[in-house]
């Protein structure tokens, strides 16, 4: 569409460019993310029929082993290099886990210029956790260990492995896939589906009414029969009161370990959140509602819950 539109595309710049390489690799995560997991695809378009306007996401989450260079730092490198900023670290003492997450460019980040949907609109933040590999059995850690060895320069190309949706280690065995699930589902879901986007959440305050509160949104999705993440309540509310998130829980795909063994595992899920106007803003006439004016960054409690969103024992579909 270059020269087409002349007064749109000269508006933008190298990161609100939709042909940017940065935007392509991202629209190669989301595409292999949509083809894997049905209920999220279906939700996008349930979701984009009622609301012909563009759908904004709020984050994109990646999961990781903290060892030897394959944890956060791996995948964090191209959102880095990309423009983001790294702000704060969450921490889960009983998952094993922690997280850090980042805000996207200011320039592309939450304007209204972008008028694309998804990876194509507003820029997301970015939500990395990694397992503390450390902290783990020494049954597993030798797993752990075992395929991060085999991926070798691998963790230096977690976008490309992600865009393409393969791992960078071989498949493991199905007794070694029990052993990490016995003992951390994060590990065992890491193990089999490496670097792949684990989640994108829906931005609902960017919807149009009644979808932007979270509560019809919610709503509206097990009205048409999907099962949302149930745990500690399907509504997550921060202690503020003003972060509002909730998610499905994961698709299964059919996987075949490396002994044979064919059996479903967890993919992804969708997630969605609703920031609230900070109170130093309340008074903002509902039009001059931006993004920086909301509730930003995450939450340890909501977090928590929502990790258990690819739990085996809540897998909405078996493929
Ligand atoms: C991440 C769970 C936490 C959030 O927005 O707080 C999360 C995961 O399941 O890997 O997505
Ligand atoms: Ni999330």
């Amino acid at each position: 569409s270059h020269g087409s539109s002349p007064s749109s595309s000269s508006s933008l710049d190298a990161d609100g460019d939709d042909t940017s390489f940065f935007r392509s690799v991202l629209s190669s995560m989301e595409q292999v993310y949509l083809n894997r997991n049905q209920t999220a695809s279906t939700i996008l378009k349930l979701v984009m029929s009622t609301d012909a306007n563009q759908i904004c996401y709020d984050h994109l989450a990646f999961r990781t082993f903290g060892v030897n260079g394959h944890g956060i730092e791996s995948m964090s490198k191209l959102f880095l290099d990309y423009g983001y900023t790294e702000r704060e670290e969450l921490r889960f003492p009983k998952k094993k886990l922690k997280a850090l997450w980042f805000s996207p460019p200011q320039a592309s980040g939450f304007n209204n210029g972008c008028t694309g949907s998804g990876i194509h609109g507003p820029l997301p933040r970015v939500f990395i956790s990694e397992l503390l590999v450390d902290q783990m059995s020494p049954e597993s850690q030798e797993i752990i260990r075992k395929y991060t060895r085999l991926s070798g320069a691998g963790h230096k190309h977690s976008a490309v492995s992600s865009a393409l949706g393969c791992l960078t280690w071989p498949k493991p065995s199905h007794l070694e896939f029990q052993q990490l699930a016995r003992e951390s589902e994060y590990a065992a879901w890491t193990l089999v589906n490496g670097y792949t986007l684990n989640h994108v959440t829906i931005s609902t305050h960017r919807l149009k009414p009644p979808l932007n509160n979270i509560n019809n949104l919610n709503h509206f999705i097990q009205d048409k029969g999907f099962k949302l993440n149930s745990e500690g309540g399907v509504l997550k509310v921060s202690p503020d009161g003003l972060l509002l998130q909730s998610s499905t829980v994961a698709d299964s795909i059919p996987f075949e370990f490396s002994d044979g063994f064919k059996e479903p595992v967890p993919c992804s899920y969708i997630e969605f959140a609703q920031r609230l106007v900070l109170p130093q803003y309340r008074d903002l006439s509902e039009d001059k509602v931006e993004e920086i004016h909301r509730r930003d960054g995450f939450e340890v409690g909501n977090a928590d819950k929502i990790f258990e969103s690819t739990s085996i024992d809540k897998l909405s579909r078996t493929a």
